[in-house]
């Protein structure tokens, strides 16, 4: 006797697009087949007229976070939540290690914060900010444990996030050797620091200077150079949120003399520009990255379309509008960050819906190459026997206009309001379990599991 059957929907992964059945048991996918009606099962869906996605991964959150003079405003609980409700069934937080911290230490201490939280699965990247030599050594640890990859910041000096060039490189070397992967947070901080005093002392305070402190160069020659590293030592990279067209570009190169390198974007550079930095809530989209100008946009967008963006994610790091306010007369003060994680697979799939790239490149950028990427494929990222049950039903006909009262995080305002989408997702399943139906989250906090990871070796 199955659980579960979702029947008659039109079942789409990175590869395929087809009618089926899709059969439900313990949490796993059991069985697919053209028709099921012969099977038992305790509960059956009609998925009539409605797609069959895997549930989106997304490979880069900040839950509950000390950041910015405050801590990013959603817990686990909210932001797993928001998640389900986008169709996200596994996020990956990231743990930042602090001062002599071991590293499966601050992985520790924020599983257990997560655990009796989460909603949906979660898995975990740790940003490395003290790399001692033991923990070169515990690299290989955390990979045996399941957390296999890692990530440095270039930026964030007076937050003591920012690592040297030759700590990058020690962990690029390493990295090859334990099967790991290194992520890089990639803009030139001297530039910023400098740029910044200089924009202050002449008054220019508005959001619109958080822009002008990090523009397109600023991200670029850092991408630039992280790339040089890792071809240097060839080793694999992943950057995170890449926001600029300069920086593409290197991708691009690196990536066609055969280089392993993954691009991660975030649908607020492909949706907005540095415009909104001239508006009234600007400071509501500070980000860092920031946003960039339309032709960056444009650029991310061709390189969607080329293969060399390998994922989207969305850095989601809320703060609640009297944070951002902080920096209502100074730029600085203003908390960095945006919410996404319940707008990523809904706008992805409208951007298919409307044509501009198919159902499959969504499903394979949204969810398929994060799980490859990060060594939890078929368990997620897919429709197959034998794959965690996490499914999205996604009617294409659902007409939806983001707001902060349908969302369903913890924030009091979203940066998404009033922007409309055609289809929306109706129902997800977590590992068979129902979290979320017509706009109403239907899940429970502690239901969520840690993903243990494989590495690349
Ligand atoms: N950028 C942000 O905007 N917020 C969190 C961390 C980061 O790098
Ligand atoms: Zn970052
Ligand atoms: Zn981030």
């Amino acid at each position: 006797m199955m659980d579960l059957i979702i029947k008659n929907g039109t079942i789409i992964t990175a590869t395929d697009t087809y009618q089926g059945d899709i059969a439900v048991k313990d949490g796993k996918i059991a069985l697919i087949g053209q028709d099921l009606s012969d099977v038992e099962a305790k509960e059956v869906i009609d998925a009539s007229g409605k797609y069959v996605l895997p549930g989106a991964l997304d490979a880069h959150t900040h839950l509950e976070m000390p950041f910015g003079g405050t801590t990013s405003a959603d817990s686990y609980e909210a932001g797993t939540r928001a998640a389900a409700c986008g169709g996200v069934t596994t996020v990956f937080d990231f743990v930042i290690q602090r001062k002599g911290q071991g590293l499966i230490e601050a992985v520790e201490a924020r599983r257990k914060l997560c655990e009796p939280q989460a909603c949906v699965d979660y898995a975990f990247h740790t940003a490395i900010t003290d790399l001692r030599p033991e923990i070169l050594e515990e690299l290989a640890d955390s990979v045996e444990y399941g957390v296999p990859s890692f990530k440095v910041f270039t930026v964030y000096k007076k937050e003591g996030m920012m690592v040297e060039d030759g700590v990058f490189t020690k962990l690029l070397q390493k990295s090859k050797e334990v099967g790991a992967l290194i992520g890089v947070h990639a803009e030139n901080p001297d530039q910023i620091d400098q740029r910044t005093e200089e924009f202050l002392a002449e008054g220019k305070t508005s959001a619109w200077y958080h822009y002008m402190s990090r523009p397109e160069f600023v991200e670029a020659e850092a991408v630039k150079r992280a790339i040089h590293w890792a071809k240097s030592f060839d080793a694999p990279l992943y950057i995170v949120h890449l926001a600029c067209k300069d920086g593409l570009d290197e991708v691009t190169r690196a990536r066609d003399e055969g280089y392993e390198i993954y691009a991660e974007t975030c649908p607020h550079y492909l949706h907005f520009t540095s415009d909104v930095y001239k508006r009234e809530d600007g400071r509501n989209f500070v980000c860092s990255p920031p946003i960039k100008g339309k032709e960056s946009q444009d650029a991310l967008w061709e390189g969607i379309k080329r293969g060399d963006i390998a994922t989207i994610a969305t850095d989601h790091c809320p703060f609640q509008s009297h944070e951002k306010d902080w920096g209502k007369d100074d730029f600085t003060k203003i908390p960095n960050g945006c919410m996404g994680v319940e707008n990523l697979y809904p706008y992805m799939l409208d951007a298919a819906n409307r044509g501009r790239i198919t159902f499959n490149k969504a499903v394979e950028l949204c969810s398929t190459n994060v799980a490859k990427i990060f060594g939890c494929a078929p368990q997620k990222g897919t429709i197959a026997p034998g794959s965690d049950a996490d499914i999205v039903i996604y009617d294409p006909n659902k007409k939806f206009v983001i707001s902060k009262d349908n969302m369903h995080s913890d924030i009091d305002h979203t940066i998404w309001e009033g922007v409309e989408l055609t289809g929306y997702p109706v129902m997800t399943f977590s590992r068979g379990k129902l979290v979320f139906k017509d706009g109403e989250f239907l899940g429970t906090p502690g239901h969520g599991q840690f993903v243990k990871r494989k590495g690349r070796k």
